[in-house]
């Protein structure tokens, strides 16, 4: 699939057109991926934020990108993980999909995700790996207008898990729209 790709680095520095936040409900600011994001963006990303009014989980919202290379951001709000009986798959998957429906939405055709709940909130990376697979890979499926998306890992063990876990599910798959 070369619309897709599994990429170790620092998402701050991404040059896509729209990098995804792994956010809280309030959407103003915390650490992991979020902290990173709103240091280097800069306090008019926070400004911004003010005016969304939060942001329920598995749902996602745009800002610009301000000091990044980025022109946008996708703030999404994964869920925290409570042993897996919470319905804690089904939103993670909605949190790919509605910031991917928000990226066609806005003719953004390139987006880098990170490993959505995977620090602070607690999801083990072995589990995330084929919620995140999987619903990236359905909705590239469907929307050509998408041309590029990356799982950016922060380390090698996480990008590890997540590729061993692509070959496993996809591997042989020939699908010449992806
Ligand atoms: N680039 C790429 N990935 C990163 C970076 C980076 N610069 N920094 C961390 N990661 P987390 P969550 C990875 O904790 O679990 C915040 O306080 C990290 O290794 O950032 O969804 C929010 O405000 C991990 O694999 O997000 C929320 O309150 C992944 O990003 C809460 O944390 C996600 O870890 C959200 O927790």
């Amino acid at each position: 699939m070369n619309r897709f790709a599994i990429i170790t680095g620092d998402l701050t520095q991404s040059d896509a057109e729209a990098i995804v936040n792994a956010a809280n409900r309030t959407l103003l600011g915390g650490g992991g991926v979020d902290g990173a994001i709103h240091r280097a963006a800069g306090p008019e990303l926070l400004a911004e934020c003010r005016t969304l009014h939060g942001c329920a989980t598995g749902e996602a919202k745009v800002t610009r990108g301000y000091r990044l290379k980025a022109r946008y951001v996708i703030h999404t709000v994964g869920p925290v993980w409570q042993g897996g009986n919470a319905g804690e798959a089904a939103l993670l998957a909605a949190c790919y999909r509605s910031s991917l429906e928000a990226a066609s939405a806005r003719g953004i055709a390139t987006v880098d995700f990170p490993s959505i709940s995977t620090g602070i909130f607690g999801y083990p990376v072995p589990l995330a790996a084929p919620v995140a697979l999987r619903a990236i890979w359905s909705y590239l499926e469907d929307h050509p207008e998408i041309q590029r998306v990356r799982m950016v890992c922060h380390t090698e063990d996480a990008a590890r898990i997540y590729r061993q876990t692509y070959n496993a599910l996809f591997a042989g798959t020939k699908d010449e729209r992806l």
